[in-house]
Order: structure tokens, then sequence, then C-alpha cells
């Protein structure tokens, strides 16, 4: 397998021998390499392009864990496995951080929601991580990309990659380049949110996306929430904005046949509620003002991302076929036109 010897040898860091294992890549998430190591364990290389420091995001989740055993001792945290010599992370030959973590037996993920009962657990399991950290120092944890989900600055980086794009990729996004900057108002509306300082830096899981969640197999129950790299401090819309954005459709962001993406409206209240059995006391009137916002600032702001990435030759983003990455925008586009539709903002 290609990265066969660097795995090994990561293994035997933390005391495994590779031989015992069946190991096989996990084509899920679009940043990590994530191994499945059977029996037992979940290997996964860090991408030190997009997290410069992973230190930082070593002690946010340390801090986390802290707080949440103080809060909910029994709250299951996806926690790293430590290695032999008591490091959370171990450095490979060409600088690329690795960690272990246990497999939890018995759990899926899923690519789409199905159902009302799957999203309110899903989003409430999001608002109840945020809830149990909500009286966590915010000072003390670190941002792990920084100004990760800023639109103003994600919207900067759309200008400029028009500007340096080559001109078969300008031509071939042209018109999904033209209805991205109709929405642009989206921008005008985050800038004046954030002006109003009314938002409250929470920690958020900044990933809220179905597949981040493990549901206890063959039921509707959540077992706990994965992926925690970017949980660090936002602001709730962008955990509330990715949920709508994955949760609301019955076809995932990687559908090319956009006839089969739809807004539910029954699936959109079950996150509200969901989130909020969990959230409702935290936020402020203020803040709960600013929901209808959220989904639609976070499908346009990863649409552009995408489509960012793809006049940028595809840097960012793994890919596993030319065009994906317009692909990606174009289906976050159609999204963004219904949900614009339904919100009437
Ligand atoms: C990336 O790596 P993954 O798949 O968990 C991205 C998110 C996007 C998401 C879109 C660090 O998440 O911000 O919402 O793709 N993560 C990073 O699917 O950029
Ligand atoms: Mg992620």
């Amino acid at each position: 397998m290609e990265l066969g010897s660097t795995i090994s040898a990561i293994l035997s860091a933390y005391g495994l021998d590779a031989e015992q294992f069946s190991i096989h890549r996990i084509n899920s998430g679009h940043i990590n390499y994530t191994f499945k190591v059977e029996p037992g364990y979940v290997l996964q290389r860090i991408n030190k392009n997009v997290f410069l420091d992973p230190l930082i995001l070593a002690k946010n989740l340390q801090r986390a864990s802290a707080e949440l055993k103080r809060k909910a001792p029994d709250y299951l945290f996806l926690n790293v496995i430590q290695s032999l010599k008591g490091e959370d992370l171990v450095f490979d030959e060409e600088g690329y951080p690795w960690r272990l973590f246990p497999y939890i037996e018995d759990t899926v993920t899923i690519n789409e929601v199905d159902n009302s009962r799957q999203a309110f657990a899903a989003a409430k399991a999001f608002g109840r991580l945020s809830r149990l950290l909500s009286e966590s120092k915010i000072n003390e944890f670190k941002e792990t990309i920084p100004r990760f989900h800023d639109l103003t600055l994600r919207y900067e980086h759309f200008e400029h990659a028009l500007e340096k794009a080559s001109a078969e990729r300008i031509e071939k996004s042209h018109d999904l380049c033209l209805g991205y900057k109709r929405f642009s108002y989206l921008v005008t509306k985050y800038q004046e949110l954030i002006a109003s300082n009314h938002m409250q830096l929470r920690i958020t899981h900044n990933d809220t996306k179905i597949n981040n969640v493990l549901f206890k197999k063959n039921t509707d129950e959540v077992v706990c929430v994965i992926d925690l790299d970017t949980l660090m401090p936002g602001y709730f819309i962008y955990d509330l904005g990715d949920m709508v954005r994955t949760f609301v459709s019955p076809a995932s962001e990687e559908e090319t046949d956009v006839t089969k993406i739809e807004v539910r409206s029954a699936i959109y209240q079950s996150i509200l509620d969901g989130y909020l059995s969990e959230m409702k006391d935290v936020l402020s009137p203020e803040e709960q003002a600013a929901i209808p916002l959220a989904g639609l600032m976070m499908t346009f702001m990863i649409g552009l991302r995408f489509l960012t990435d793809y006049l940028n030759e595809d840097v960012y983003y793994q890919t596993a076929y030319l065009d994906q990455n317009l692909n990606r925008a174009a289906n976050q586009f159609y999204l963004l036109e219904k949900l614009a539709s339904h919100t009437n903002l």
C-alpha cells in the first residue's frame, strides 16, 4: 500500500505491529488521510498544509476533554490514544503528524439524512457539545485555522482566485461564478451581524456535517460526534448552518444530478428542534434572531470554497476526478438557491 512503510513505523510508536492488522484507507473527509486499522483502531494523517500548527489542535482537544470530564463525566469524547512516549501526535519523516483513535464497534456514518429522527439526534449531539463547553474560557482555545469561517475572507479568496485562474477554468465556471456573485449580499449581511456585537464567540465544532456523527448501527441513535479538528472559537451559526447545509437535502454535496437536491422542511425543523433542545437557554434572543441566516451563509461559504479551489487548480480539497470541485460548487449553489427561496432573505 502507498504509505505502507510509514504506517508501519507510526504504528510501532504505539507498540503495534502492522503485520497483525488489516489496514485500508477510508475515503471520507477531504483534508486528512484516514485508515481503518482492523481490529480496533483508526489511524489518521493530519494534513500539515491545512493545519499549520497541529499542536494547537492537540491542545484544544486536551482542554475540551478536561472540561467535558468536569461537566459531564459520562460524555463520550473520542480522545486520541497516546504513543508509547505519551504523545498525542507522532510525526513521520516528512513531518506529517499522525494520531490514533480507538475504533468504536457497531457504529456507522451516513452521508445523507434519511429521516427526522436522525436529524434531531445529530443536531442535538452537536448542540450538546457546544452547551457543555459554553462555560469554558474562550481564550484558552486557539483557532486551528485562522479566520476559518470568516465569510469576508472567503469572499476575498474567491475574488483573488478569479484574478489568477486559467482561462479554461474561468470559462468553465463562468455562469457559476456569476451566480455566486449574485449572493454576495450575504457577505454584507454577515458583516452587519458581526458588527452588531450580538454574536458571541463560543466553542463550536465548525464541521458539523452529517458524516461527522457516529450512529449506533441499525438505529437513529447518536453514539458521539467526531472530527474535532476545528473545535475552536466560532459563532453558533457556523454549526447550525453546516447542519442545514448537509442535512436538509436527500442528496449529498457530491451528487452531480442536481435535480435530486431539495430542501425538506420537516428535516429543517428537526435540526432546529434538536439543536435548540440543548442550546435554547445558552443563545441570546439576538443570536436566535440570526437562525434563518445560518444555512444560507454556510452553504454559500462552503460552495464558494469549492469554487475557489477549482479556480486555484484543486490545491486544497482532495479530488478523485477532474472538475469534482466545480461539481461540488454547482451542487451547493443549487442548494443555496433552494434554501433562499425557502427563507425569503
Ligand atoms: C472539509 O475534511 P472534512 O471533509 O472534514 C473542510 C470543511 C468543509 C468540508 C466540506 C479543515 O472537511 O470546512 O465544510 O470539507 N475542512 C477543512 O465537505 O477545511
Ligand atoms: Mg473536518
